[in-house]
């Protein structure tokens, strides 16, 4: 498999070259994990680079972007464990004034992989609905991501819309994004922090066994 012809698929926003190379990978017995990390989460880190540089503009950043996801969509399906009893509830979004989801999906997948029944609530929510859909589906655990550094705040907003509706302690609120950190989840009285996916998903099964055994 040529990683490098994917990562300038996924660069350059060129879908029917990702879908191809990705499709043909998968036909090489190439690890997923390898072929979602090297090939496809790898290149992004790229794109955010040239952007800062003024390389690139928000149009390039937008074709990667779908680019990548038309990736993440060919492996998706072989993330998850079908006829399983989910282990637990999760919802999961992108908090106010924040529209980048790619991370989000990726740990809606890998959590759906690890057999979580997961609602994803997609982007810009605002903080009474993460409140309001984990009381409505009755939630283990709240997943929320920010990839700006002005959209962090918002993850705190939602723990305290969370205090203020009396519910806090019912969850276990789990936060992540590029800008976010240990020390900043400390901050927010988050439960935790996790810097990738599969992290979150290791997490979020280890929480939930815990939990049963309690
Ligand atoms: Co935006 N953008 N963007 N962008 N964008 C960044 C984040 C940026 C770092 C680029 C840069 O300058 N180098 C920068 C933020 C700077 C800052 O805040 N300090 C930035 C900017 C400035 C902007 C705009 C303001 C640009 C503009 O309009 N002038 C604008 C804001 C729009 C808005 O949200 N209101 C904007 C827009 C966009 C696009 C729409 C064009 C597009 C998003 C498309 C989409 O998501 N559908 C986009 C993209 C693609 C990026 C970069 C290039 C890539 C993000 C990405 O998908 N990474 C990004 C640069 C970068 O991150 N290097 C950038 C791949 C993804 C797999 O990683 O999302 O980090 P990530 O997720 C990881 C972990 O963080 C973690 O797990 C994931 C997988 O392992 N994780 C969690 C994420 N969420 C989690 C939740 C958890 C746990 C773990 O819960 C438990």
């Amino acid at each position: 498999m040529d990683f490098e012809a994917l990562s300038t698929a996924v660069q350059k926003g060129k879908v029917k070259d990702v879908k191809n190379i990705v499709n043909q990978a998968l036909e090489e017995n190439v690890p997923v994990k390898e072929i979602l990390e090297d090939g496809l989460i790898a290149p992004m880190g790229i794109v955010g680079e040239n952007f800062s540089a003024n390389k690139i503009f928000v149009p390039e950043m937008l074709m990667a972007a779908r680019a990548m996801s038309a990736g993440v969509k060919i492996i998706e399906p072989l993330f998850s464990e079908s006829g399983i009893e989910p282990v637990g509830t999760v919802v999961i979004g992108t908090v106010k004034g924040d529209l980048h989801d790619i991370g989000k999906n990726l740990v809606a997948m890998m959590m759906r992989g690890a057999g979580l029944d997961v609602y994803d609530i997609g982007i810009d929510v605002p903080d009474e609905k993460f409140v309001e859909k984990a009381e409505e589906v009755g939630a283990d655990i709240v997943c929320l991501s920010a990839l700006l550094t002005t959209t962090m705040p918002a993850i705190g907003d939602v723990i305290k819309e969370f205090e203020r509706q009396g519910v806090r302690d019912k969850y276990h609120i789990m936060i992540g994004g590029a800008p976010v950190s240990q020390s900043f989840a400390d901050e927010v009285r988050a439960d935790c922090y996790t810097p990738d996916a599969s992290a979150a998903a290791e997490h979020a099964k280890e929480f939930m066994n815990n939990k049963k055994a309690s």
